[in-house]
């Protein structure tokens, strides 16, 4: 069997255990986007119109639903189905970080009820195995999928070395739930990464990364920038995660550009994805 970085989506979607990561690979092939846009905007209309304008070219939309100050149930149906009519996935980056108990009810109640609505979500590893253990009482049952943060894009995040060893370890214990990780490269083939550790190996996480641009290095605010091809290509990322590259920030840019600034990433991102196979 080729190393995962040499395997197509659809392959590695027909082998995968975990339903919504098989969903996810195929809708990537489908539509041919590893993009992942991610949208951090202060209102409803705006999230639903960016959603709108970068449906069609995405594999996925991850939403900060924390943000939006006018949030209300009717957000959650219309963006479920623009999911459905565009053919994307949901992710709510809620980066849940409590103890299991905690974390099992803020994933399932609340103002948000995130488990009702969100494909994926996920979580820090920092409490211990038991913040998986936790959400997958609620996601399992659902189908929902979860990514543990084994690496971040900012400058001076302690999410290294053992941190990350140690978190594709925990991974490999929850293959069930566990669909894959937020990293900056694919931790979870380097046995030196994984510190040596057998169980679950083998299994294939999905790998999505944020800290992508095409025009800057940085925000001033720590954030990083590498490109599709440093992401995918050389690093053997599986999905790209662009903001603010493509919505522009604030309320965000007017839907032409969107447009326009999602077919270049996605192009780029493909191109990558090619270029490593
Ligand atoms: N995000 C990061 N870096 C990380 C993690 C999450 O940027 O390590 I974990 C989120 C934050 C934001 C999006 O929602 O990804 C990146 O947005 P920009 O492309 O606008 O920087």
């Amino acid at each position: 069997m080729p190393s995962i970085t040499k395997r197509t989506y659809t392959e590695r979607a027909a082998a995968h255990p975990i339903a919504v990561a098989r969903q996810l690979l195929e809708c990537i092939d489908r539509k041919k986007s590893n993009l992942c846009v991610s949208v951090d905007v202060p209102n409803k209309a705006s999230l639903l119109r960016i959603a709108a304008a970068a449906g069609p070219y995405c594999c996925c939309i991850k939403t900060h639903i924390d943000i939006v100050s006018d949030f209300d149930d009717d957000l959650v149906a219309q963006l479920q189905a623009l999911a459905e009519k565009h053919d994307f996935l949901i992710w709510e980056d809620r980066k849940f970080a409590d103890i299991g108990n905690t974390v099992k009810l803020q994933y399932s109640s609340g103002v948000y009820k995130i488990a009702s609505w969100a494909h994926i979500t996920n979580a820090h590893p920092i409490p211990g195995d038991g913040i998986v253990t936790g959400l997958a009482q609620v996601g399992l049952p659902l189908n929902r999928g979860l990514l543990l943060l084994a690496e971040m894009s900012s400058a001076g995040n302690l999410a290294t070395g053992d941190y990350t060893a140690t978190t594709v370890a925990m991974a490999r214990r929850h293959t069930d739930f566990v669909m894959g990780y937020v990293a900056m490269r694919r931790v979870d083939e380097d046995p030196k990464t994984a510190g040596g550790v057998a169980e679950g190996e083998g299994a294939d996480f999905v790998i999505m990364t944020p800290g992508v641009g095409l025009d800057t290095k940085g925000d001033g605010m720590g954030q990083q920038y590498r490109t599709p091809d440093e992401v995918i290509n050389q690093s053997g990322c599986d999905v790209i995660i662009v903001g603010r590259g493509i919505y522009g920030g604030g309320d965000g840019n007017p839907d032409e550009k969107i447009v326009e600034e999602c077919k270049r990433y996605q192009q780029a991102g493909w191109k990558a994805y090619e270029d490593r196979l």
